[in-house]
């Protein structure tokens, strides 16, 4: 019998377009291109099927923090499968690899996080969320605390729940969103009017909370979830004065605070959660991504005292769970990946060493004519595209200019990540002075090369 033949460049790209749906695509747009297939990876590059080398500037998709080419991971994973490949942790049981990772998961969060449940991605981390602050008001006796606040342009995932804790308009038009779910302004200085410090605008936007509050009733206002960053929408970093703010809040109406760390977690703001950054005390934190550098799916909530005694205590059986709960090998591929993070310091690494060697080189393409705004934390960063600088006015987000320009970056060798007109990054953590210093000179060439297309 013949061997069925590897499919290998134009005929990848012909079946993808003839059978594969891809993740948030305009089909017909894409088939009047073709899809970019990225064949491996190695360090902080990956490689496509007509032989380009591209630095990944966004670690996949926010997640492959420790790099690629990992083979520690790869044999963790091997040797999971080998021993148990599958078991659940349901019906009284649980396997070495979900316990192991509960309690280093407990080692390197706050003291008030003691105990996790796992899903298989940020949605459903989220969802989960969703469901049991629902039951701890239950059980608290307060069921009509029923109300989560969330933000404008935050993106929580993709699922009904997740999408509608989301605030991305066009996702809720298109079925995803569900009752109880209100949002509020975003700490969003650049994308303001500008005429408040930054500090006074963070206040403003922690207090629209408040108002929130007191419009839907304090006793109806279950939580509040934010991400520290958001990633999604554009590495939007809150002015200093927002999350203190909204941790006051938080506390004197006595609702709970989600620190949604999908993006933020495992060390991308050089701590190991983005609560610890902002010296937040959040009671649940979903995360996903990050906690196995991508390697495999896994997600999960950290879920704080507050909440789980009253779950456990008073809630008999908490009807929710999911198949890959834990999975182990998922679990063996984070137990190893945190432990390379501890191993080489990375998250120190991108709070002292990376983190501000690539923020100064990006505060400099501030200079740039089309760059109105440069902020990075941590590893985490973006560049403002504006058409005039003084006065600062941006362009047309019906131009495209922040694709225009993300195409341009692509095809010389850098992959960002445009978010409208701001254009976002976040290597891995491993990326070396001098692929910092490729990334910001292919960023500067780049901008220069728009500038041009655009004229
Ligand atoms: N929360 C946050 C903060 C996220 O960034 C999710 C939840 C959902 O995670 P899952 O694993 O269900 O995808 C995310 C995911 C983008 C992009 O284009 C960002 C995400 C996912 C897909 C695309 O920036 N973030």
């Amino acid at each position: 019998m013949a061997a069925i033949e590897k499919p290998t460049g134009p005929d990848l790209q012909h079946l993808d377009r003839e059978h594969h749906l891809h993740p948030f695509t305009d089909h017909k747009e894409l088939h009047e291109k073709k899809s970019r297939i990225i064949t491996s990876a190695d360090g902080v590059y990956i490689f496509d099927s007509d032989g380009n080398k591209i630095l990944d500037g966004m670690s996949g998709l926010w997640c492959v923090n420790a790099g690629y080419g990992r083979d520690e991971i790869v044999d963790a994973a091997a040797a999971q499968m080998r021993e148990l490949p599958y078991y659940n942790n349901f019906f009284q049981c649980a396997h070495p690899p979900s316990i192991e990772l509960a309690a280093m998961l407990q080692k390197i969060s706050q003291p008030q996080f003691n105990r996790v449940f796992f899903a298989g991605s940020g949605s459903e981390s989220n969802d989960t969320i969703v469901r049991a602050v629902r039951r701890y008001w239950d059980l608290m006796g307060q069921p009509g605390r029923q109300t989560i606040i969330s933000r404008k342009n935050a993106y929580h995932g993709s699922t009904v729940a997740a999408a509608s804790l989301g605030g991305m308009a066009p996702m809720h038009k298109q079925g995803g969103l569900m009752p109880g779910v209100e949002h509020v302004e975003q700490p969003y200085w650049f994308g303001s009017d500008r005429s408040l410090s930054p500090d006074e605008f963070g206040i403003v936007a922690a207090r629209s909370i408040e108002e929130k509050i007191n419009e839907v009733g304090p006793d109806k206002v279950a939580a509040f979830i934010g991400e520290p960053v958001q990633g999604a929408g554009g590495v939007i970093i809150p002015p200093d004065t927002y999350w203190p703010e909204v941790q006051r809040i938080c506390d004197e109406y006595g609702i709970l605070m989600i620190s949604d760390e999908v993006i933020c977690g495992f060390g991308r703001m050089g701590e190991w959660f983005g609560a610890d950054y902002y010296g937040t005390r959040p009671d649940f934190m979903p995360f996903a991504k990050g906690v196995t550098s991508g390697y495999l799916p896994l997600g999960g909530v950290m879920i704080s005292d507050r909440v789980a005694d009253v779950l456990i205590d008073k809630g008999g059986e908490f009807y929710h769970g999911y198949t890959y709960s834990g999975h182990p090998v998922a679990c063996a591929v984070a137990i190893e990946n945190i432990r390379i993070l501890q191993r080489e310091n990375l998250v120190e690494r991108v709070k002292n060493d990376i983190g501000p060697y690539l923020k100064k080189g990006w505060d400099k393409l501030a200079e740039h004519p089309l760059v109105g705004e440069a902020r990075m934390v941590g590893l985490l960063g973006a560049l403002e595209l504006v058409k005039t600088k003084e006065p600062m006015v941006r362009f047309d987000v019906k131009q495209g200019v922040g694709t225009i320009c993300r195409d341009i970056l692509v095809n010389n060798g850098l992959v960002m990540r445009a978010v409208g007109d701001t254009l976002v990054a976040a290597p891995p953590f491993i990326l070396s002075y001098e692929e910092a210093d490729e990334m910001l000179e292919k960023a500067w060439k780049c901008l220069d090369l728009t500038q041009q297309a655009i004229a």
